[in-house]
């Protein structure tokens, strides 16, 4: 089995808080590339934050996942469609659950090979219960309006997250320690989050850690896993253009 995990896209409204939409051509980018993954994997997993809820002008995430849904059309249609297509909640994207049907987490197993699979807030001490959860999205909120005024510090963070992961220079924190144990704990030798916009490939505790990165501002980040030759590769922006993949 071939497996494609992307992460990250944090869609928004194509408005000028569109993470995604700004970095010039990334929804042509992106459709070329689900053109060649839907034709040669057997699987896409969207793990997580796939949509941008949590900075719209007010709290109605629900709404703000319709609205997304109608900027992107065509992504819509390809995920929603296509049985190819593995759609996992995101904390960014709460509703996927009830409005899309996606799930919290995923377990693949295949040639002796189980692979775990999760957004990984749930492991993230700063998001994962109820208040901090509630105070995390006040905070992106407010992030927005900010955003609006003028003041948007997401451009300069995009910024300094991409150069330390294309160097390669995130330290292993607990929340990659984390997710390996609880994919030890589950029987999984492999497990990929997304959730930190840290791509990595990291052994701990006995078990593969992988990372899908993010999408966000023209970077590129991709997980790809094959159960038959036991390849399980990360792929990073600078990699995937200079080699002019897809
Ligand atoms: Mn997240």
């Amino acid at each position: 089995m071939q497996v494609a995990v992307l992460s990250d896209l944090h869609l928004g409204v194509k408005d000028k808080l569109d993470q995604f939409y700004r970095a010039e051509g990334a929804e042509q980018q992106l459709y070329s590339l689900l053109d060649y993954l839907e034709r040669t994997v057997d699987k896409i997993v969207l793990l997580g934050d796939v949509f941008e809820t949590l900075r719209a002008k007010t709290f109605n995430t629900e709404k703000e996942l319709v609205r997304i849904l109608k900027a992107y059309p065509e992504f819509a249609s390809r995920i929603l469609d296509n049985p190819k297509y593995e759609l996992i909640q995101g904390n960014h994207d709460l509703d996927t659950v009830k409005l899309l049907g996606a799930k919290k987490d995923l377990i693949l197993e295949d040639h002796g090979e189980k692979i775990y699979l999760m957004h990984g807030h749930q492991l993230d001490p700063m998001v994962s219960d109820f208040w901090t959860n509630h105070f995390e999205h006040f905070g992106v909120w407010a992030g927005g309006w900010f955003a609006r005024l003028g003041f948007d510090w997401t451009n300069n963070m995009n910024k300094i997250s991409k150069k330390k992961a294309l160097e390669d220079s995130w330290p292993i924190g607990d929340f990659e320690k984390m997710s390996a144990m609880v994919a030890k704990d589950r029987g999984c030798g492999i497990v990929v989050t997304g959730h930190s916009h840290h791509p990595m490939k990291k052994e701990l505790y006995g078990a593969l850690y992988l990372n899908s990165g993010a999408r966000v501002e023209g970077r590129h980040d991709l997980v790809f896993l094959d159960t038959v030759h036991k390849d399980y590769d990360l792929y990073k922006t600078s990699l995937l253009l200079s080699q002019n993949h897809f």
